[in-house]
């Protein structure tokens, strides 16, 4: 197979020809609006005649449509108890989604002004704010999200399993009665969230493989929770959450710049195996600042600022503990070289932390300790994609690494007619290589249809 970058030189008209014909599915997908002094109706959506209620746009949108949200309130709008009155959300209360707002289209929604102003209420009612029910939702952009509040349930649910690569960005779901983000499914990704004053975790996770990236959990019960293996978490904060920061069930996570600040619970419980915990810091937490809690071990820290926790005593194992920076109750060896224990002698007594092996044969190597904290840079703006700026090709490789359905591939004939889209990047190669001999235009696009990144000529 050769692969040629297209010369405009000699190309230039099976571009044009490409980009009529081909890539008119990505021109067809509409842009929907939603505003506070809009009108339901069955054609709502215009920039002139926007739709009152998010659920009126979603019913007119069609997959891959992006709807734009202004300011103001969202939910039971004459907060009459009911989601009947004119330009209410369509809530299922007891049946269906119990939500306030059903997403079962794979739809991309984005606030016009702002996460803070732009409010979903579920008003006290027994439901979940927002209910994803479609793969390949995106929900808010960056610092254009939206705040889900008053739900009995969640702030925002994926109940089934199924869904995956689901895209969550800036958004504060605060005071519910469940979870504040609470996630079924794979490959979802979170980024420059915050769960705050929910009843039950700020971020829940039952499935294998998310991203988490700048979220924030504080005074929920526990900060993240996850079940599942193989999740990525990059400058992430739970502080001040009622039980453990972050508390993982599942194997082979990896954790950068996390921070657990004066958790309840542990700052990192770890069960499961195979961890690896870079630059991270548990600080202040009021049982150990890391609980590891597995089977086979292999656990790696390192880099990491451990100070400050378990102040009072708890017990483990039959026995009284205190101090403990970290917790090795596996029965097996633990890496801890070169972290920072509050001290310039590693661990100990106070100001530092103490290493506790609570079980037999637990061993946790720590040697070398640094002799001052490292710097943990959290919630780091700089790992965002930066609005209105256009990205380079580095960073469209990181996104790209990072999540395989950021771009899609279109796959047509000369003369136009299109023979594959593919949102998976890593069948790609397998696709085009099933392809017939002969010549095709490829084009690649983002996942939300917005950019448009690269055209190529494959000869087969
Ligand atoms: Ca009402
Ligand atoms: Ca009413
Ligand atoms: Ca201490």
């Amino acid at each position: 197979m050769n692969v040629l970058k297209v010369n405009p030189q000699w190309c230039s008209v099976l571009i044009v020809m490409f980009a009529i014909i081909c890539v008119n599915g990505v021109a067809q997908a509409k842009v929907l609006y939603v505003a506070n002094y809009g009108v339901d109706a069955s054609d709502c959506g215009t920039i002139t005649l926007p739709c009152r209620s998010i659920s009126q746009a979603i019913a007119v949108a069609s997959d891959r449509d992006r709807i734009i949200v202004g300011p103001g309130h969202y939910g039971d709008l004459n907060s009459d108890g009911d989601f009947e009155d004119p330009g209410e959300e369509k809530a299922e209360i007891g049946h269906g989604c119990f939500c306030v707002i059903k997403i079962d289209k794979q739809l991309s929604f984005e606030s016009s002004d702002g996460t803070e102003v732009t409010v979903l209420d579920a008003g006290g009612a027994d439901v979940n704010v927002v209910s994803i029910e479609a793969s390949q939702v995106v929900f808010g952009k960056i610092k254009l999200g939206f705040t889900l509040t008053g739900a009995k349930r969640a702030g925002l649910i994926i109940a089934d399993n199924n869904i995956s690569w689901v895209n969550i960005m800036s958004n504060i779901s605060i005071a519910n009665g469940g979870d504040g983000f609470s996630f079924a499914g794979a490959k979802h990704s979170l980024s420059d969230n915050i769960a705050s004053g929910n009843v039950n975790a700020g971020f829940n996770f039952s499935g294998s493989d998310q991203q988490l990236k700048n979220n924030l959990s504080i005074k929920n019960a526990t900060g993240f929770s996850f079940s599942g293996d193989r999740h990525v978490l990059i400058g992430d904060v739970a502080s001040a959450n009622h039980s453990d920061g972050f508390h993982f069930a599942g194997n082979v996570d990896t954790l950068r710049n996390d921070v657990a600040s004066r958790n309840e619970g542990y700052g990192f419980f770890m069960g499961g195996n195979e961890h690896t915990l870079n630059t991270i810091a548990a600080v202040g937490n009021a049982l150990a600042g890391i609980f590891i809690d597995l089977s086979k071990g292999k656990i790696k820290i390192t880099r990491s600022n451990i100070y400050g926790n378990e102040n009072a005593t708890e017990t483990v194992g039959g026995a009284t503990l205190a101090n403990c920076g970290l917790i090795n109750f596996s029965g097996v060896s633990a890496n801890a070289v070169n972290n920072f224990w509050g001290g310039a002698n590693g661990p100990g007594a106070d100001p530092a932390d103490k290493i506790c092996n609570a079980k037999p044969g637990s061993k946790t190597s720590f040697t070398v300790f640094a002799k001052r904290p490292f710097r943990v840079v959290t919630r780091d703006k700089s790992l965002e994609p930066q609005p209105g700026k256009s990205s380079t090709a580095l960073e469209d490789r990181t996104i790209f690494a990072s999540n395989p359905r950021s771009y899609e591939l279109s796959v047509c004939t000369l003369t136009g007619q299109l023979i594959a889209k593919i949102t998976d990047q890593t069948q790609w190669a397998s696709a085009i290589r099933s392809l017939p001999n002969g010549i095709y235009l490829t084009v690649t696009v983002t996942a939300d249809k917005r950019r448009e990144l690269a055209k190529f000529v494959v000869i087969r």
